[in-house]
């Protein structure tokens, strides 16, 4: 056995996620600033700007051909996200950006996912899904702030692997899925 495959985990702590091309992630971050100037808090580290579609937490490592397999059966056209609409908070203080208005692919995107998690046993969130790029951690919130819309071609979804470390939580795109 090698010391990469001793290495492996045996659980993950997964995600399926939206995850940004640069010129997204990079617009994403400006407005992380802007927030932040408005709401204080700490800011996200740009590497990990996303938008999650379906938590799963953790999971046994045995378990990800199947998770593949869901994300396998996933059918949606490509589509544009406009995220136009600060929000915040108050029961866990993030503050994120969202859409005024969520697409019908996304919404078909994020069910359908849902529907294939849930058939193969896997936990799913009954609670409704809002999309949104977390931002600010720990922060004070206000008056919302106009934002300058960020314009978010999805072509397609991924995988994450989450670690928490002393300087935050750290991401690792395992997989990843185009759409049509
Ligand atoms: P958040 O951005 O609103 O905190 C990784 O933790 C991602 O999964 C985050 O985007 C987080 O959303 C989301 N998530 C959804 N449900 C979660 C849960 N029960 N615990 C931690 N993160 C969760």
């Amino acid at each position: 056995m090698t010391e990469s495959r001793l290495a492996e985990p045996d659980t993950l702590r997964l995600f399926f996620a939206l995850w940004p091309d640069d010129a997204t992630r990079d617009a994403l971050n400006r407005t992380g600033k802007w927030l932040h100037q408005h709401w204080g808090g700490q800011r996200m580290r740009a590497d990990t700007l996303h938008i999650t579609l379906a938590f799963l937490g953790s999971t046994p490592a045995e378990q990800l051909d199947a998770l593949v397999a869901c994300a396998d059966a996933v059918r949606t056209e490509t589509f544009e996200l406009l995220l136009d609409q600060a929000g915040y908070w108050r029961h866990n203080r993030i503050g994120w950006l969202g859409a005024s208005e969520t697409p019908p692919q996304h919404v078909e995107l994020v069910s359908a996912l849902n529907a294939a998690l849930q058939a193969a046993g896997f936990p799913v969130d009954a609670r409704p899904h809002v999309p949104h790029v977390t931002l600010l951690r720990k922060s004070a919130g206000g008056d919302v702030p106009a934002c300058a819309p960020v314009h978010w071609p999805i072509s397609g979804f991924v995988l994450v692997a989450s670690r928490t470390e002393s300087d935050g939580a750290h991401y690792e795109v395992i997989r990843r899925w185009p759409l049509a």
